[in-house]
């Protein structure tokens, strides 16, 4: 079975068997008020007006039994999977590893770590920890595409042009269909949010597809 959402720059037709839905990085650090992201000065709201929009949208894939998967970015406490370039990044007082107001910055087991309760996984759906921007460096993500005979990508979460960007183009360069929702994806930056969504979409679909939660849900009806 096949179907088409009405998506930029043109309609985007997908078969669901085929199809996963991919959750970027929805964590308390990014989301919550008094995490990581809002330390830096940042306005958490941008982020979190994509929650009620991916409850539902999870609510229906679920219900229609589409293959969901979840990232969270974040590294060893030992940070030995943190690369020193990334490690230097960050104000002086608040970088990777550092006692953060949720617990150390982006350490995988800490409480600012983990995904918002709203979206929390539900047993059985993969979750996948990730050292990098991009879902598919350093992790099992494309085998376990691979084996699921996954073909296309619903992609959504935060930030969109940081880990939803970066998760897009790779998965585009390794020959993925790639859709994104554009009200379930976050940028602190409303312009980096408009743009980004737009560069998706760009000279034909140069990574892919845009379209809104409510249409997807619709197609998969
Ligand atoms: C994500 C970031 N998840 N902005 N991380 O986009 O550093």
């Amino acid at each position: 079975m096949s179907a088409t959402v009405p998506a930029l720059p043109y309609p985007f037709t997908f078969d669901p068997a085929t199809t996963a839905l991919v959750v970027i990085d929805m964590q308390r650090d990014f989301l919550e008020p008094g995490g990581f992201g809002e330390s830096l000065g940042n306005d958490v709201e941008q982020l979190r007006r994509t929650i009620a929009p991916t409850e539902a949208l999870l609510a229906g894939c679920r219900e229609f039994g589409l293959f969901i998967i979840h990232t969270r970015e974040g590294h060893l406490p030992d940070l030995s999977d943190c690369p020193p370039a990334k490690l230097r990044r960050g104000k002086p007082s608040m970088r990777i590893g550092d006692p953060g107001p949720r617990g150390r910055i982006l350490i995988r087991g800490e409480e600012g770590h983990d995904i918002v309760d709203e979206l929390a996984p539900a047993p059985g759906e993969p979750v996948i920890d990730k050292p990098g921007k991009g879902a598919f460096y350093a992790t099992e993500l494309g085998d376990l595409l691979a084996d699921k005979g996954i073909t296309s990508l619903v992609v959504v979460g935060v930030t969109t042009e940081v880990c939803v960007h970066t998760t897009v183009r790779e998965a585009n360069d390794r020959g993925y269909e790639c859709l994104v929702l554009s009200d379930c994806v976050g940028s602190y930056f409303p312009e980096f949010q408009r743009v980004g969504l737009e560069m998706v979409a760009a000279q034909g679909g140069i990574f892919g597809w845009v379209a809104t939660s409510t249409d997807f849900l619709q197609a998969l009806r």
